[in-house]
């Protein structure tokens, strides 16, 4: 094999054909020059050309993990965190497979990665070769676009194109929706640099640059907005899973005040600032009377965002269906999750609901129609923060009572709510608006168990803040790779309700009393998180009776340089009773 330093260049003895590696080189200068700044990368051979350029890039803060399936859900995390697109770098084969739980939900929950899979070059697919399967669109439709690099680099256009796709990729994962991107890029043998070789990027590069231009609310949708609003009286306003800007919350804070409407977000809304938010729908309209429920029915529903948590809320808005709902969002597929959407409006929500505010108020007899309304939210609202207090001052030990001291305790942080129980018990608690410094983050795309803890890792990497993850045990154990690397994660807090199974399956109305139960859908498991701890170098602590619950939360926030775990030992049996405790005493302020 020669090769000419000057031309950065190949040529394999077998057929001397060249083999420039630039161009790929190129594409770290490109994803840097874009302003990406975070790499995630798994090992592999077929990928060493983009390891070694991404690694020796100047711009990029790389990090390295085995797992691929952690991998990709780390990266999630880095992107969330840091707002910003994360370059994804995987080998080729079942190494690219193992990214699509996380890809799918990059997809769901708009997070922008820049997936870079190595591959064989098209000839040598299905020739039985070693690690090579079909990698063209392997994340199907859940990518916003697909690419595939060419294997030869000899004619300009090819390099043209190459540069090309990386730019475009790299911008459309951040326009309108944000999300994942695909580029499969097959690359021919020899992929590793000799020893000495220095590697270089290019700087005249081809740049394609976009401006992110917000839209503002057109003038057909401010007249409509103007002609409707007087005839709807009774407004609720839902808003969907996000991390919203200052911007929107006090927009929506002047609009809850001045034109009363009612405010609904629950636990992964992050409205828990606004203090008059309605938090607690979940809980009130399972229980409330068809007469209240019809008392709740907005006129006009006003949404913004992704899901909501509230399985009760969603019943009830299908059956309870509002005349108009208008949809705020700026670009993107809408979902019509309540079955009720009649008008999308294009713009950021926190520009339609500052522009709301600038309606005239109504006359008082006007106004005190919707103040009605929104009184009537507050009124049940209130009801279940009664019932809250009281079914919480009595101490037990119990999963779902500790889970209520830990939020009561919780300092500034970002909140991680894994899947299943935990995230809906958080629901039914609720952020108090004191809170204010809490961002609360979850797997909501597509709501797996995977990768709930390596999301949680990603954040904690690159957030200077104390990361606190809440997760059962099932969703614990499945994502232990999570910690499977190198990194130090002194900001990291992980509480686990370990109940030895999928309580939630005890729960739902379902699968709880069939035979099967136990076995195929609780899944029992005697694990504990003791040994992990040891393992991965965890502070542990273990809560076996009341007392320690809060001593041992004493100064588990603390930044003292380790990252902690707290696992509460209780059985499914046990939850199920208190969570249906918890039921009976709402249900009960609903009989009376
Ligand atoms: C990847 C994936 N597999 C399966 C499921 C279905 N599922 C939902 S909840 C759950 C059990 C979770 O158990 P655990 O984490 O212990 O939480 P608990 O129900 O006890 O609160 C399972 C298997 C899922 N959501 N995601």
């Amino acid at each position: 094999m020669g090769r000419d330093r000057n031309k950065n260049e190949y040529t394999t003895q077998r057929n001397q054909r060249v083999v420039s590696l630039q161009p790929i080189y190129n594409i770290a200068e490109i994803c840097a020059q874009q302003g990406v700044t975070n790499a995630v990368v798994c090992p592999g051979s077929r990928c060493a050309p983009l390891t070694i350029s991404f690694s020796r890039h100047p711009a990029f803060k790389v990090r390295t993990f085995s797992d691929e399936r952690s991998a990709a859900f780390v990266a999630l995390g880095i992107a969330q965190q840091t707002k910003a697109p994360v370059v994804l770098i995987c080998t080729s084969g079942s190494a690219a497979y193992n990214f699509s739980p996380a890809v799918a939900e990059a997809f769901y929950n708009h997070v922008p990665l820049i997936i870079l899979t190595a591959d064989r070059p098209k000839e040598w697919i299905n020739q039985l070769d070693g690690q090579t399967i079909q990698q063209n669109e392997i994340y199907g439709r859940h990518v916003k676009k697909y690419f595939e690099l060419p294997a030869d680099h000899s004619h300009p256009d090819a390099v043209w194109y190459l540069h090309r796709t990386i730019n475009e990729a790299v911008l459309l994962s951040q326009q309108g929706q944000h999300g994942p991107v695909h580029i499969n890029i097959p690359l021919r043998e020899p992929l590793y640099p000799k020893k000495d070789e220095t590697i270089t990027f290019s700087k005249d590069l081809k740049i394609i640059t976009e401006e992110k231009n917000t839209p503002s609310l057109s003038e057909t949708d401010w007249s409509f907005v103007q002609q409707q609003w007087p005839s709807h009286k009774k407004v609720a306003v839902v808003g969907g899973q996000g991390v919203y800007g200052v911007e929107l919350t006090s927009a929506l804070h002047i609009s809850n005040t001045i034109h009363a409407v009612a405010l609904v977000g629950d636990v992964i809304s992050n409205l828990h600032g606004i203090e008059t938010v309605v938090r607690y729908s979940d809980s009130f309209l399972a229980h409330s009377s068809n007469e209240i429920k019809e008392s709740l029915q907005p006129e006009l529903l006003i949404t913004f965002g992704r899901s909501v948590i509230s399985k009760n809320l969603k019943v009830f808005l299908r059956k309870y269906k509002p005349a108009q709902h208008w949809h705020i969002q700026e670009a993107g597929e809408v979902a019509d999750t309540f079955q009720s959407l009649t008008r999308i409006i294009r713009c950021h929500p926190a520009i339609f609901f500052e522009k709301l505010n600038s309606l005239a108020i109504e006359s008082d007899f006007e106004h005190q129609k919707r103040e009605n309304f929104k009184s009537l939210w507050k009124a049940e609202e209130h009801k279940i923060e009664r019932a809250i207090t009281q079914f919480f001052t009595t101490p037990q030990l119990s999963e779902f009572h500790f889970l209520h001291e830990v939020i009561q305790s919780l300092p500034q942080c970002n909140l991680h709510l894994a899947n299943s129980m935990t995230v809906r018990y958080a629901n039914f608690i609720g952020l108090k608006n004191e809170k204010d410094k809490i961002t609360v983050y979850s797997n909501r795309g597509t709501s797996g168990i995977d990768g709930c803890t390596s999301t949680a890792v990603g954040h904690s990497l690159e957030s200077g803040k104390l990361n606190v993850l809440i997760t059962g045990d099932l969703a614990f154990f499945y994502d232990r790779n999570a910690f499977w690397h190198n990194y130090d994660l002194p900001n990291l807090r992980i509480v686990v309700l370990n109940n030895h199974g999928g309580v939630i399956f005890g729960m739902i109305d379902g699968p709880g009393e069939l035979p099967e139960a136990e076995e195929f859908f609780i899944t029992k498991q005697k694990l504990s998180a003791k040994n992990l701890c040891l393992e991965f170098g965890l502070e542990y602590a273990r809560i076996d009776t009341v007392k320690k619950i809060k001593n041992v939360l004493k100064d588990f926030f603390e930044m003292d340089g380790k990252p902690k775990l707290i696992e509460i030992d209780t059985d499914s049996k046990n939850s199920k009773q208190v969570f249906e405790q918890f039921k009976q005493l709402i249900r009960k302020g609903y009989e009376s």
